[in-house]
């Protein structure tokens, strides 16, 4: 029957019989399936590839897993180890990290970040300063799920001094809350001026405390108070009383804060003018925030940086690589 299923695709596929004009969810459903199987099959097939890449990347995260579900009936094999077999590389970790929810990419993340040897700071601090309360809350209980272990105990084991005493305080963040106390937001701005740029010295602690415990909105009119007594506005604060990890991740958490998605608007704009196009950064933006708020991101992608997130990932990658981001990405601004 393999033999039949190819010569059907090909027939189909040339004939570009698949798109009907009005084809339904559950046609679109078995097309996924057959293609699945198919490209199992066809393990030399130019068309595997960019079959499961425009199947993968078009679907949301809750359709992949029906996808997989059927798979795995119709197959009788894990549709995840059938990707493993027939991608490699970057193309295989963005479709791979598609496969998962983004709370079980991000514990993923934070795992692979502090397993082995050394720890990759860098990736701990993209995801644990950008993150909200809620995301963060969603990741503890997958990351325990996933692991056995508790997010903030890995992750302060893995680290040491203010930095960890900053990113267990973000770990271990409460309920969302969007409450903006007046009475405080004086006395915060003043309490972080003269933990810091007043006096010799930082109170670390005291940023840590003011930074994990209030809402966004309310961190937002302190910054904004925060300037009518510093000298610096709090982004050049931290630059000057802070440096390395600690630098960093202030700065992260300061940025999300004001704007979230120009944030990793910066990050990728980053990512791809490096030399030795980051590609971490630039895949785990673009997997983690598909289905959260990529398409505000790549607005204030435009806005900034004079070109369209689109164009950007088409200069700066190439081959199948490119073909899934830029599906992921959506359409050109
Ligand atoms: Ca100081």
């Amino acid at each position: 029957y393999v033999k039949a299923d190819r010569t059907l695709m090909k027939i189909l596929l040339q004939n570009n019989l698949f798109t009907p004009p009005k084809i339904s969810v559950m046609q679109l459903f078995c097309r996924d399936i057959l293609y699945g199987i198919w490209s199992a099959d066809m393990k030399n097939s130019l068309y595997i590839v960019q079959t499961i890449i425009d199947v993968l990347t078009k679907r949301t995260y809750n359709q992949r897993r029906e996808i997989a579900f059927a798979y795995e009936r119709r197959a009788k094999k894990d549709m995840i180890s059938a990707l493993k077999g027939a991608l490699s590389g970057s193309l295989e970790t963005v479709i791979l990290g598609l496969m998962k929810s983004t709370a079980q990419y991000d514990a993923s993340e934070i795992k692979a970040s502090i397993k082995g040897l050394g720890t990759d700071e860098e990736s701990l601090i993209d995801i644990l300063c950008s993150r909200s309360n809620a995301e963060l809350m969603e990741i503890r209980k997958v990351y325990k799920e996933l692991f056995k272990k508790d997010l903030e105990k890995d992750v302060a084991g893995d680290t040491s001094g203010d930095f960890a005493k900053l990113l267990l305080a973000l770990a271990k963040r409460a309920e969302p809350s969007s409450v903006i106390d007046y009475q405080k937001i004086d006395e915060d701005a003043r309490a972080l001026y003269d933990a810091g740029v007043k006096r010799k010295g930082t109170d670390v602690k005291c940023w840590i405390s003011i930074m994990s415990e209030r809402s966004v909105p309310h961190l937002q009119k302190v910054f904004e108070r925060y300037k009518s007594y510093s000298p610096y506005d709090m982004q050049e604060s931290i630059r000057k009383e802070v440096k390395g990890d600690l630098e960093k991740s202030f700065l992260t958490l300061v940025q999300c804060f004001e704007n979230k998605q120009l944030y990793f608007a910066n990050r990728l704009q980053d990512a791809m003018k490096s030399k030795g196009a980051k590609e971490k950064v630039l895949t785990r933006i673009t997997v983690s925030r598909c289905e959260v708020d990529l398409k505000k991101i790549r607005q204030e992608f435009r806005a900034h940086h004079g070109k369209s997130l689109y164009q950007t990932i088409a200069e700066h990658t190439k081959g199948d690589y490119q073909r899934a981001l830029l599906s992921l990405c959506g359409g050109d601004d």
